[in-house]
């Protein structure tokens, strides 16, 4: 299958992006063919600093290496080194009503965020882009991200119905577990890296950063460790963490749990997350010494997709009458 996904580098990677969409990617590597994306040109519809933004798009390829992707297997590349990108965007943009992007939850809160501009409201036309270039069959991502890849299917469908059948109809990939992880400072949110540093874990957070920012999350009333999302929204996040990372059953941790104090299982969890996170971290230091490495890995990836990329836009410029030259 033709897989195709991608990461905004701006922020910190945290435990949610990885269970969301990482951990996917890595399993789905071996058997597919994946494209991994480092989706810059979706970062600047926010506020971001121009001096630093190589080196955050840099790191967010180190940070793909680090978790677990492996180049020899997956294309990893830059959005905007593929410039069919942003042409298919401008082209979807015309057969995308307005209404359809209005309704879009993540539109609804980044433009009360940030100050709105047109990049926020087309955020989800160049996700389509992004995933229909490719021909993808599968998206693995977030459940945030689930009504973006709807979306992406009903550009695809409406545009085959106006200039005939020309693109795939992705679907989406959302894992039972990990696909929400939440914020620890506020429960009720989902975890993200543009919020306050101690609301998430990064991936590569020190062990003495992850005890700090676990041991302050937020909890709920009463003392029983129970998951119960609407009642114990703080400790139902925990053992989701705690599942995640353990591979155990919320019943089993639950069970196991079932004498313990909210601050036992805090304990336990930062111990369990700087355990898991320990390689991660190491392999990213290691990576970062070797910038030139990288840099190959994205030019060749860039390569690849630029291939696939400009055949495609060769189809779908005939399809909608333009000019190829
Ligand atoms: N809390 C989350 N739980 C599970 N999956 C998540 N994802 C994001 N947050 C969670 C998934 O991570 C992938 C990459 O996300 P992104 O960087 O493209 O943007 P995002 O979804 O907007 O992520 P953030 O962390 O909230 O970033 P900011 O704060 O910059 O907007 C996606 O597959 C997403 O579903």
């Amino acid at each position: 299958m033709r897989i195709f996904s991608g990461i905004q580098p701006t922020g910190n990677i945290h435990i949610g992006n990885y269970s969301g969409a990482i951990k996917q990617w890595i399993d789905l590597q071996d058997k597919n063919e994946c494209l991994f994306c480092v989706v810059d040109l979706h970062a600047i519809t926010t506020p971001y600093d121009p001096e630093t933004f190589q080196k955050m798009c840099m790191e967010k390829a180190i940070v793909y290496l680090a978790a677990g992707i492996d180049p020899e297997k997956a294309i990893i590349f830059l959005q905007s080194s593929v410039k069919e990108h942003s042409e298919l965007c401008w082209l979807l943009n015309t057969v995308t009503p307005l209404g359809e992007l209005y309704r879009m939850t993540q539109y609804k809160e980044k433009s009360q965020k940030h100050k709105e501009n047109a990049g926020i409201l087309n955020y989800p036309v160049l996700m389509a882009a992004d995933i229909l270039l490719y021909d993808t069959e599968v998206v693995p991502v977030g459940e945030d991200q689930k009504q973006h890849v709807e979306l992406a299917k009903d550009i695809a469908r409406r545009f085959n119905s106006y200039f005939g059948e020309t693109f795939t109809v992705p679907k989406v990939q959302i894992l039972k577990t990990g696909a929400r992880v939440m914020s620890l400072s506020d429960p009720t949110k989902k975890m993200s890296k543009s919020d306050d540093e101690d609301s998430y874990i990064s991936l590569f957070d020190s062990p003495e950063k992850i005890r700090k920012k676990i041991s302050r999350a937020v909890t709920d009333t009463g003392k029983e460790i129970k998951y119960d999302k609407k009642n114990k929204p703080g400790i139902s996040n925990l053992l989701s963490i705690y599942s995640i990372f353990s591979e155990k059953k919320i019943e089993e941790i639950e069970k196991e749990m079932k004498d313990k104090s909210y601050k036992d299982l805090k304990d336990d969890l930062a111990s369990l997350l700087t355990e898991k996170l320990e390689p991660f971290r190491r392999k990213k230091e290691e990576l970062s010494k070797r910038e030139i490495y990288v840099q190959e890995i994205l030019k060749k990836g860039a390569e690849r997709a630029r291939v696939m990329a400009e055949e495609k836009m060769e189809e779908v410029r005939k399809k909608v009458g333009l000019q190829n030259n």
